[in-house]
């Protein structure tokens, strides 16, 4: 399973160029130069794969549930074996540290489909028996033809986090992974060719977001669409599905706060709160980018944080030591840049990193920025409510409870936030006064499958993991019996 300098879209089982015959340069963030293609697919493209996927939606939903575990295994098993590929691909991909590829990103992946895989032999609904005069049963069918559209921060992480409950469920489906990090989506198809997928069951269609995005969540025989992505974007898609009574499940952005009290371990926190600052260079919709640290112990972490953030080590993804690798692309390097300038303007203070970093040798063109603290911003600035996705943190002190829960809900979003303390009746107050869909204790991305994961306000709506993403592919119908 090799790189493919010149991807395909992966339509009724067969690795097909776009009808436009036109590509997309694909660059690999470290070195900031182009090193594949991908497909420029339209919604001829989609329609075809629609077609596909029609025809392939009677046999697959009516396979069985024991066969779909079967055939996802196969494929989980696949990905499992192909290890150094797929993480090779995703690191070059993404920018982000091969490391990370190998122990997250690709085991996560193989993880997700088997998850779905087996939890679909335990799937049930329910039944309500009427005393004198009926049962009732929900049956809970698959939709039909489903989208599944997804970001560039864990391509293939998310990528099955969607296709693997959808396909589980009985659906088939038409999918596009961002057009920044297509290979390990294109590595799948080839791993669902080598397991025996029937035709048509996954086509995965190439390229632009507002083309070929678009053009999957505009399609009419398209029953539901599970995206991934920017706030922005989610509410595009929801303008274009919502008169189309499509379902949606939409997973959006964050500005997660981070809140430590005095009371809380401090060598769990301060090295769990490095990896939620920066991990994957930042670009976690899950990242904790908003820190607030109790008065009494703001300095000694503020000291021992940047000291350790200073410490991390930015470089070729490739290499065993890099902690932190290139961000995704230069128009995103960009912007992150300019939310360091936004907040200097606001009168921020960077105690450490705040530039691009430029390396030697054939990395001189890759997009670096060093690992960024900023503090004296006050909570309700640009800069500490709108999302950067990048390795830029803000930190601030806070004295009481009321003070910086009124921070933390301050902003549009609410997908996650993280509180430290050994104050158990504290961590239940704040717990339930936090507006978010993901709470952490003393960890961070602690994360079970069978959990509801998701955001409110504009994180997002719905829930994916678990039961939810199988009630999300699914319709439930009620069938009631008189006795
Ligand atoms: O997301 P987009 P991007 C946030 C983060 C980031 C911002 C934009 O702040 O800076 O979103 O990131 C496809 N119709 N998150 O550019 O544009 C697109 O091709 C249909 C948070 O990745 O939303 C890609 O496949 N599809 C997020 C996918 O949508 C469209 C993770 C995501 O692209 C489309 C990533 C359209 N009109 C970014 N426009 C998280 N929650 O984890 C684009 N796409």
């Amino acid at each position: 399973m090799k790189f493919d300098k010149n991807i395909r879209n992966f339509i009724y089982g067969e690795l097909k160029a776009p009808i436009s015959n036109s590509h997309i340069d694909n660059y690999d963030p470290s070195t900031g130069t182009v090193y594949s293609k991908i497909p420029d697919s339209d919604e001829r493209d989609v329609g075809r794969a629609v077609k596909a996927a029609q025809l392939a939606f009677p046999h697959w939903s009516s396979l069985g549930v024991e066969r779909r575990f079967r055939v996802l295994l196969r494929i989980a098993d696949i990905v499992e074996q192909h290890l150094e590929e797929f993480a090779l691909a995703e690191s070059t991909d993404t920018g982000k540290p091969l490391s990370l590829a190998k122990s997250v990103d690709i085991p996560r992946a193989h993880a997700n489909i088997r998850f779905f895989a087996t939890s679909i032999l335990h799937f049930s609904s329910e039944s309500h028996q009427m005393e004198k005069e009926a049962i009732n049963f929900t049956l809970r069918q698959p939709l039909g033809v489903v989208g599944c559209i997804s970001p560039w921060n864990l391509p293939l992480y998310l990528f099955t986090w969607k296709i693997a409950p959808a396909l589980a469920a009985g659906n088939t489906i038409v999918a596009k992974p961002s057009e920044l990090t297509p290979m390990t989506a294109y590595l799948l198809s080839l791993a669902c060719i080598e397991a025996g997928l029937p035709p048509g069951v996954l086509n995965i269609v190439h390229g632009y977001g507002n083309k070929t995005g678009q053009a999957i969540v505009e399609h009419d025989d398209i029953k539901a669409i599970s995206f991934t992505g920017g706030t922005n974007t989610g509410s595009t898609i929801a303008r274009i599905a919502a008169p189309r009574f499509k379902k949606l499940s939409l997973e959006l952005g964050g500005k997660n706060p981070n809140i430590i009290f005095a009371d809380c371990d401090f060598d769990k926190m301060i090295s769990t709160t490095v990896r939620s600052s920066f991990a994957n260079q930042g670009q976690i919709c899950l990242c904790g980018s908003r820190i607030f640290v109790e008065s009494q112990l703001y300095n000694v972490f503020k000291e021992e944080f940047v000291k350790r953030v200073k410490k991390l080590n930015i470089g070729n993804p490739l290499a065993t030591k890099t902690d932190q690798g290139a961000v995704v692309s230069r128009s995103h390097m960009e912007k992150v840049l300019s939310y360091i300038e936004l907040a200097k303007q606001e009168g921020g203070i960077v105690l450490c990193g705040g530039e691009r970093v430029i390396m030697k040798g054939k990395q001189k063109d890759g997009y670096y920025i060093a690992p960024t603290v900023i503090e004296g911003l006050p909570h309700d600035c640009r800069t500490n409510q709108e999302e950067i996705f990048g390795p830029v943190v803000t930190i601030m002190p806070f004295n009481k409870e009321e003070e910086v829960l009124k921070y933390a809900n301050s902003t549009v979003y609410g997908l996650s936030a993280t509180v430290w303390t050994k104050d158990i009746d504290r961590a239940h107050r704040m717990a339930e006064k936090l507006e978010a869909g993901i709470i952490w204790v003393n960890t961070w991305m602690t994360r079970d499958l069978r959990t509801p994961f998701g955001g409110v306000k504009n994180s997002g709506v719905g829930r994916e993991g678990g039961l939810e993403a199988l009630r999300f592919f699914t319709e439930a119908k009620n069938v009631c019996i008189r006795y």
